[in-house]
């Protein structure tokens, strides 16, 4: 009779549990529940000997242990293969293709967590473990069974092992760590740790009390379910009662892979947990089965993983650049670390105050972040890693390059020289000029332009339309051959025909930077006509506000700025704006055209290219399409084009095409 109640309760309060916590989605309420649960514990109170293994009060953590005993995972808990950009994905598939014809994919979350196994026997959770070394891992049961989308008890007898990863909420982590700092305690560095540290506890109370979460993904025995693809193993285990991750699809061919992957890696921060990757899988399991595993992992899946975000490194020095305003920027050397796929060896500090106000010192362990195309920021100093030993700032009093008195201005947290021949001053006006948005003067590296202005040959911007006056002199320099400096020479007479806003960025006027110099130029079509332009004419020009067009006004103020265009003028450099020119082409004039596989170039500027030709650019293959460029491993979108006998050129063709005028 109590049996048969508590047996009744134990039902209904899983069904709940699992409403709540696995589909989000409650039929009873919080005092329903609650009402459901204090009777479960009277009754196991008063009859100990009729307490259920599988009963959900064991999920408060009643159990401790006092060591982690082994556990022999029979089918190993496999490590997945790690790559890192497109071209691997697309090696992947070939790879695959060399031994089934037509995979599909599928796509999944790669959770920042840790690898847990789940066995249940009869439908009862009686052993779950981590992947350890893949063979020999650690029996976590008592701590595992406290997270509450775990089911104790599945809806059929079944004895079934199932693998996943177990993982703390992003919002969790940071509660958790608010709580921690509050009571003097270490905090955890990022969810994933803190979820490991959860379960590796003997006291289950401690999971209990962590909010941890579950995803199931993987079905080691799936043939012995019926089971025979990924796809269907996932919704197998979802109808278990385990929960699923979402966010999956199935991929038909790997253009589809690395649309999800492109998706996720800018959608990351939107989920409620941490990924660092996206797993790809063949979704057939006889697929599977064939391809089969090298030594370590297997061939059938792999994992993409995201660049790194953040990274602890040594600030090692602090040093102050010139910039071509006068601005004087404290920047930090580091320890050279990868991170987001590039390597950084230094950051910029921005100024004293944002120094100040992060108390950075030269010798401190600093957090570096970089999400995506963002600039480096130092997040944190780790101050806990301070030894003692560390230098506190100490701003420059004086230019490090030509020692003029710094003067910080009212209104800025920045110090400037205004010494205007400050050297570094001018030779980062002159690196200015060369860059690729200004005058774009190929082969005018930082170094080069250094070395020719130490050399006196380039003191100010005019000198590079002279450069060829001292032609035979350069040729004998060391590094250089008359090949090179004719090529430098080159770039220098090709700028002459570049439109006006290049040339009005190139200048360097304070505040006037690309977008602004874009505006003007089309504003105003001429040189002469900005030159003549009052305050109040700049003003009335749309987003031009006061403190650049007093910027303007004060840079043609100057009769050495003024004698500078006028020799740019003599010297036959355009000053009239041209704009994006449309160029024309025959080959290209009305045509569609569709990009596939890896080109040497970014696909927007070879998508620009086709455009300033008169071409258009699409992204599938039809019977439209009049042209499909190919690149590197490209995908089924070459297949399509030779299927339907469409115009097919490889880089090498096209650029032949582009360059032939
Ligand atoms: C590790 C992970 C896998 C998946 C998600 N998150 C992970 N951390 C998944 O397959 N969805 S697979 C895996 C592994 O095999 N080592």
């Amino acid at each position: 009779m109590i049996e048969k109640r508590m047996d009744e309760l134990i039902k209904t309060i899983n069904k709940a549990s699992y409403e709540y916590h696995t589909l989000d989605n409650p039929s009873i309420t919080d005092q329903e529940y609650d009402d459901l649960y204090d009777e479960l514990v009277k009754l196991e109170t008063e009859h100990p000997e009729l307490v259920r293994e599988d009963s959900p009060t064991v999920r408060v953590g009643s159990v401790v242990i006092d060591e982690f005993a082994k556990v022999t995972h029979e089918i190993p808990m496999m490590s997945l293969g790690d790559i890192f950009n497109e071209e691997e994905i697309r090696e992947f598939d070939n790879k695959v293709k060399k031994v089934v014809q037509n995979p599909t994919y599928v796509c999944e979350l790669k959770i920042d967590g840790l690898s847990v196994s789940l066995l249940y026997e009869k439908g009862k959770l009686v052993r779950a473990a981590t992947r350890g070394d893949g063979t020999i891992g650690e029996n976590i049961t008592h701590n595992v069974k406290t997270i509450k989308t775990v089911p104790l008890s599945l809806p059929q007898d079944l004895d079934i092992e199932v693998r996943g990863e177990i993982y703390m909420p992003k919002a969790s982590f940071e509660t958790l760590n608010e709580e921690r700092r509050n009571n003097g305690e270490k905090e955890f560095a990022n969810p994933r740790n803190a979820a490991a540290g959860s379960v590796r506890q003997l006291d289950s109370k401690i999971a209990a009390s962590r909010n941890l979460n579950t995803f199931l993904y993987h079905l080691p025995r799936a043939n012995d379910y019926g089971v025979s693809s990924q796809i269907d193993a996932l919704e197998y285990m979802k109808n278990l009662t385990f929960v699923v991750n979402p966010n999956i699809i199935h991929a038909k061919n790997i253009e589809e892979v690395i649309s999800y992957i492109s998706y996720w890696q800018e959608h990351r921060p939107e989920l409620p947990y941490e990924i660092d990757g996206v797993v790809i899988k063949v979704n057939s399991l006889e697929d599977q089965r064939r391809l089969g595993f090298t030594a370590r992992v297997p061939k059938w899946a792999i994992a993409y993983k995201f660049p790194a975000q953040e990274v602890l490194t040594k600030l090692t020095n602090i040093e102050f650049c010139v910039g071509r305003t006068g601005k004087v920027t404290p920047r930090a050397d580091l320890a050279p670390v990868h991170l987001a796929g590039s390597i950084i060896s230094s950051v910029t500090l921005h100024n004293e105050d944002y120094i100040r106000e992060k108390d950075i010192r030269i010798g401190d362990i600093v957090a570096i972040h970089k999400a995506g195309d963002v600039i480096p920021e130092v997040v944190e100093v780790k101050k806990e890693r301070r030894t003692g030993e560390e230098q506190p700032f100490q701003m420059a009093s004086h230019c490090p390059i030509c020692g003029t008195e710094l003067v910080r201005k009212e209104t800025e947290a920045a110090y400037f020289c205004l010494n205007p021949n400050c050297d570094a001053r001018k030779i980062e006006g002159l690196i200015h000029f060369a860059s690729r948005d200004a005058m774009n003067l190929d082969g005018f590296g930082e170094s080069i332009i250094e070395d020719f202005y130490n050399m006196g040959y380039l003191h100010t911007i005019d000198d590079y339309y002279t450069l060829h006056q001292h032609q035979e002199s350069l040729q004998q320099l060391e590094g250089f051959g008359e090949k090179s400096i004719h090529n430098l020479m080159d770039a220098v007479e090709q700028s002459k025909q570049n439109s006006l806003e290049k040339l009005l960025f190139g200048l360097g006027i304070r505040h006037v930077g690309k977008k602004t110099a874009d505006i003007l130029a089309a504003y105003y079509q001429t040189m002469d006509h900005i030159m003549e332009a009052t305050l109040e004419d700049l003003q009335s020009v749309p987003d031009i506000g006061e403190i650049i067009a007093e910027s303007i006004v004060d840079y043609f103020a100057s009769e050495k700025n003024r004698e500078c265009i006028e020799k740019l003028r003599e010297y036959g450099v355009n000053f009239q704006y041209i704009g994006k020119q449309r160029d024309l082409q025959e080959e290209f004039q009305d045509k569609t055209f569709v990009l596939t596989g890896t080109l040497s170039l970014p696909r927007e500027e070879a998508k620009e290219m086709i455009e300033l030709r008169g071409g258009k650019v699409t992204s599938s293959v039809t019977g439209k399409t009049n042209v499909v460029i190919v690149g590197e491993n490209p995908g089924s979108k070459y297949e399509k084009a030779q299927e339907l006998h469409i115009e097919i050129w490889n880089e090498e063709e096209f650029l032949q095409k582009v360059n032939k005028d």
